[in-house]
């Protein structure tokens, strides 16, 4: 990062601090202290180490293939897809891997077996598992959601829900979380068309919002599957307990963004780019007006790929306790940022782990507050290790 915009990041985090020459310079020392000894931690943030003190990560299961979620089973296992289209159930007191079987997909650059979610009542005779996926149709590559019924170890005949979703080699999203109301949430990328995200008739770009047997939710509000539109490649996605729901966004070279997302809104790609300043060009802060844009919360450029979300109401990492998390791809580290008391700013962020385990592609928060990060170095972009790719776990200790 040039420091010139180091600077201007520092002075927009410490506002107090920008009015004062001497501290202008402090600033400026700063920045240069950081670059000197390269590039730790947020450069917003200064201070921060990696990894973190009191923290011990180990390695909980290993020798995967680019996973793409990791999800909190009713039985009390972590559930993990593979791009390559695998399930697998792991033991998070032993370490233990049961397979539980493949889903047919295409992996075709960034696509192929991507999301997972649970039926609510999975455990009381609704043993469903989702998982939104890339396969090849006559038309080209696609995207769909499934669902599978989960007996003991072994997975059902795929149930498609919703298909012919666009697809591509790059930017099929695709994230899946069910939400307090009982819906299931899809974030779709444009897949590669930028036309798509702002025709509120495609289903590219967009967040969709489907019941729990794959029909258009109740209350969508252009009569059809998209809940909210404008997206470019959300691939992170969580509500917090009071049913908030965020998601990353990939941008293009500038402007990944963290967005809270609200039913019907437009989040603006293509043309809006992170905040409604004029950066896009001559015509985005008129868009913006034109069109009620929602801006993100944060972003960050240059980009950082975030990928997997999830929100820490934990207390076992006591400084975390109601952050957002999300891990970042090309940033390779794990993100925390402070919700303001409304949850529409971010009032502080923190970068944990940054070069430590490579690519990362989905954090999980289990019940007692231990947090899991699934690597992504088998992807084709990153630089595989013995053992990768690995379920990380980080406590105390
Ligand atoms: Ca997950
Ligand atoms: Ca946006
Ligand atoms: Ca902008």
């Amino acid at each position: 990062m040039a420091i010139p915009a180091l600077v201007t990041l520092m002075a927009l985090a410490i506002p107090t601090l920008v009015p004062s020459r001497a501290s202008s310079q402090l600033i400026l020392m700063g920045a240069l202290l950081l670059g000197s000894c390269g590039r730790r931690g947020d450069p917003a943030y200064p201070g921060n180490t990696s990894p973190p003190p009191g923290l011990s990560v180990t390695t909980l299961a290993g020798d995967f293939d680019t996973i793409w979620d990791l999800a909190w089973a009713p039985d009390n296992s972590i559930w993990v897809t593979e791009r390559g289209g695998r399930i697998s159930r792991v033991d998070p007191a032993s370490g233990a891997v049961t397979r539980m079987g493949n889903v047919a997909v295409t992996e075709s650059g960034e696509g192929g077996l991507m999301g997972l979610a649970f039926h609510p009542d999975f455990a009381s005779g609704e043993p469903w598992v989702y998982v939104a996926q890339t396969y090849s149709a006559s038309s080209g590559v696609r995207n769909r959601v499934a669902r599978m019924r989960v007996t003991g170890a072994s997975l059902g005949t795929p149930e498609v829900l919703l298909d012919n979703l666009p697809g591509s080699s790059i930017h099929n999203g695709s994230r899946l979380a069910i939400g307090p109301d009982r819906l299931l949430y899809v974030t779709m990328g444009d897949a590669a068309n930028t036309g798509l995200p702002q025709d509120r008739n495609a289903l590219g770009g967009k967040v969709l919002r489907l019941t729990l047997t794959g029909a258009t939710a109740p209350g969508n509000p252009f009569g059809n599957a998209v809940f909210s539109y404008g997206h470019r490649n959300p691939q992170g996605l969580v509500f917090l307990p009071g049913g908030a729901l965020y998601a990353t966004e990939h941008g293009p070279g500038d402007n990944d963004e963290v967005n809270r997302l609200e039913v019907g809104r437009n989040y603006g790609w293509p043309d809006v780019r992170g905040a409604c300043d004029g950066d896009a060009g001559p015509n985005e802060v008129a868009f913006c007006q034109a069109n009620n844009v929602v801006p993100p919360l944060a972003t960050w450029t240059p980009t950082i790929a975030p990928a997997g979300m999830d929100y820490y109401g934990a207390t076992l990492i006591a400084p975390w306790t109601g952050s957002l998390l999300f891990t970042t791809l090309k940033g390779s580290a794990l993100y925390r940022l402070v919700l303001s008391a409304d949850g529409r700013s971010i009032t502080a962020r923190e970068t944990l782990f940054e070069g430590t385990y490579g690519r990362l592609r989905d954090v999980l928060v289990g019940p007692d507050g231990s947090v899991y990060l699934g690597t992504s170095n088998r992807d084709g972009r990153g630089s595989p290790r013995s053992g990768d790719d690995r379920v990380l776990r980080i406590r105390p200790g």
